[in-house]
């Protein structure tokens, strides 16, 4: 007897993905995922938005899920497809996105199984094991039955603690398959744990913030993974305290803030490095402490100062920087817990610290760190580009411009800087611009800043913002090689610059931007920056490209002079140690 509430199991993970708030689905389509594109067509609800490498579509879902803290959402067929999620997908990982990853697999009767043989079906391809160890869970989906358990359980996982990916593999004759729709989710919001935060550790580490003479709060990535920003904001006006900020939290403190420093790190402001490398306690708000922020001499980091560590991973705290006070807890229930301590009352005020570090940044503006290089300073174009404000989202690819980006552009209030942290992946940028239009419901122009190297992956998604007109501008500072490797060869491998200026060149990237119907200008000079910049804008909402100049010597400074303190800093002191570009 047939039964009314039966639904096709495509169409019951539709209604899963609506009831959790899915809006847009990122996919290139093949064999093993048409029945769920075609459903999701049919369906109607969630806009389904084709690129042109899988890679691309797992970077928008990246920026999907950042920017919303609901998961993004990418799909592809099985083989290529899903391992060309990959990239995509350990950025996720490493970021901390929550982020939904469904591959197709070929019919259960199809696979290999247990046999001793490399593949039974055609693309078939175990990508579960292949995106394990970068993913929060992955799972093929074996039966019908299994479905609804493991579609909450993935929503659930991708949120929950430190967010992140998860793959759900579903062979195609499960797509096909009918399930009972009463079995339809459950809904219920999910229940965090509550955590108890040691009461002593916390007036201990107030006390300790009081009696600093030079306190400074680093903020991490964590606080806006583990959707604890306002609360923070809160925290961070009551305590009054200095700010400096891990690459991937630029845009947790703005630029006019009285409190904000700058960057710290490996290609940190200078002035920040400096005053962290001075300051008696330091309160780290969700950043792993990696060897990009702290350098290789974690010894010297710690110093004599006080560090408590807040994360909500245990294994984060202690890790590499040792003797650090560690809380372990989820970012919202000990910002909660502090200000429930403090209970409206400021912690103190520090205007004297605040301007030693006020002197410091007179004394090395970021502007002045690249002496007597040809053509444009791209610290100066980045302050350029962003004192007007316009942007909503900047996303930064990887390499110098990211750095330069890093150091000097001027993020406001509610404006986001997203890039590619952990993972680094060149290529980035351009397809979470995309996810981040999306985002914005394409109503709020998102500025794309990338290296004439990195945008050569991803190129062919000028065509998706073409096609769905998105209102993203292109920024391409071309210095016509690998920049960061470059400086990289020239510290450590005598000038020998193959593979990345000797061997490599660059298309006219005016003419392909017009001819994927994109308008565009190239600048040479830094005379033309502020027409450029005026023609850029001319239309918030149309998408522009603009190619900006730069020498391929001009180095990214300052730079910490690897193995050495955080405050020694290239040009002036030279590295003992070879770091990862
Ligand atoms: C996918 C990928 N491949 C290789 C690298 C190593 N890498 C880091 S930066 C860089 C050079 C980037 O050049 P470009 O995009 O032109 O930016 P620039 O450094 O010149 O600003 C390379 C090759 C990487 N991070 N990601």
């Amino acid at each position: 007897m047939s039964n009314n509430n039966e639904v096709k199991i495509s169409q019951y993970i539709v209604n899963i993905l609506k009831e959790k708030g899915v809006r847009y689905v990122f996919e290139l389509s093949g064999g093993m995922i048409m029945d769920l594109i075609d459903t999701l067509y049919v369906d109607g609800c969630i806009e389904i938005i084709n690129v042109h490498h899988e890679q691309n579509a797992a970077f928008a879902a990246d920026s999907i899920g950042r920017l919303s803290g609901i998961p993004g959402l990418a799909i592809a067929t099985s083989g290529p497809g899903a391992i060309n999620l990959l990239t995509g997908i350990g950025s996720c990982y490493f970021d901390s996105s929550p982020a939904i990853f469904i591959t197709g697999q070929v019919n259960t009767s199809e696979q290999k199984g247990s046999k001793k043989i490399r593949q039974l079906g055609f693309q078939e391809t175990d990508i579960v094991s292949m995106a394990k160890p970068i993913t929060k869970f992955a799972y093929q989906v074996k039966c019908v039955d299994e479905i609804p358990l493991i579609l909450n359980k993935a929503f659930e996982i991708a949120v929950n603690g430190r967010p992140g990916p998860v793959l759900v593999d579903i062979p195609m004759d499960i797509f096909r398959a009918k399930i009972n729709n009463n079995k339809l989710l459950n809904t219920q919001a999910i229940v965090r744990d509550v955590e108890e935060i040691d009461d002593v550790l916390i007036s201990k580490l107030l006390m300790d913030m009081r009696k600093a003479k030079k306190p400074i709060i680093l903020v991490g990535g964590g606080v806006r993974a583990c959707g604890a920003f306002d609360l923070y904001i809160k925290l961070v006006k009551l305590l009054n305290i200095p700010i400096v900020s891990s690459l991937l939290a630029r845009d947790c403190i703005p630029y006019d803030d009285q409190n904000s420093v700058g960057m710290i790190g490996t290609y940190g402001n200078r002035w920040a490095n400096i005053a962290l490398s001075e300051a008696d306690f330091l309160l780290v708000l969700g950043s792993r402490l990696d060897i990009r922020q702290t350098g290789a001499d974690t010894k010297s980091f710690k110093g004599n100062r006080i560090i408590y560590h807040v994360d909500v991973e245990s294994e984060e705290i202690n890790n590499r920087v040792l003797g650090c006070y560690p809380i372990v807890a989820d970012m919202k229930v000990f910002i909660r817990t502090i200000l429930n301590k403090l209970d409206g009352h400021e912690l103190q005020k520090n205007n004297s610290w605040i301007k030693t570090i006020r002197n410091l940044q007179d004394q090395w503006p970021d502007i002045l760190e690249l002496k007597n290089i040809k053509g444009i300073n791209p610290n100066y174009f980045m302050h350029k580009l962003s004192e007007t404000r316009k942007a909503s989202i900047y996303t930064v690819d990887v390499g110098q411009h990211q750095m330069w980006a890093a150091q000097s552009l001027e993020l406001y209030e509610g404006q986001r800087f997203l890039t590619s942290g952990g993972m680094g992946a060149m290529g980035f940028a351009l397809p979470a611009a995309i996810g981040a239009s999306f985002f914005k419901s394409k109503e709020a122009p998102i500025v794309v800043i990338a290296g004439d190297a990195g945008f050569q992956l991803n190129i062919q998604e000028l065509q998706t913002i073409k096609r769905n007109c998105l209102p993203i501008k292109i920024i391409i500072i071309n210095n016509n090689c690998h920049g960061m490797t470059r400086q990289f060869q020239e510290t450590y491998f005598g000038g020998r610059y193959q593979a990345t200026l000797w061997g490599y060149n660059t298309p006219d990237y005016v003419n392909v931007s017009r001819a994927y119907g994109i308008p565009a200008r190239r600048i040479n000079d830094t005379n033309e920056i502020e027409d450029a910049l005026k023609e850029l804008w001319h239309d918030p909402l149309q998408a522009y490209l603009l190619e900006v100049i730069v020498d391929p010597y001009t180095n990214v400074y300052p730079k910490m002079a690897f193995g050495k303190p955080i405050s020694h800093m290239e040009p002036f002191c030279k590295p003992i140690e070879m770091e990862g570009t």
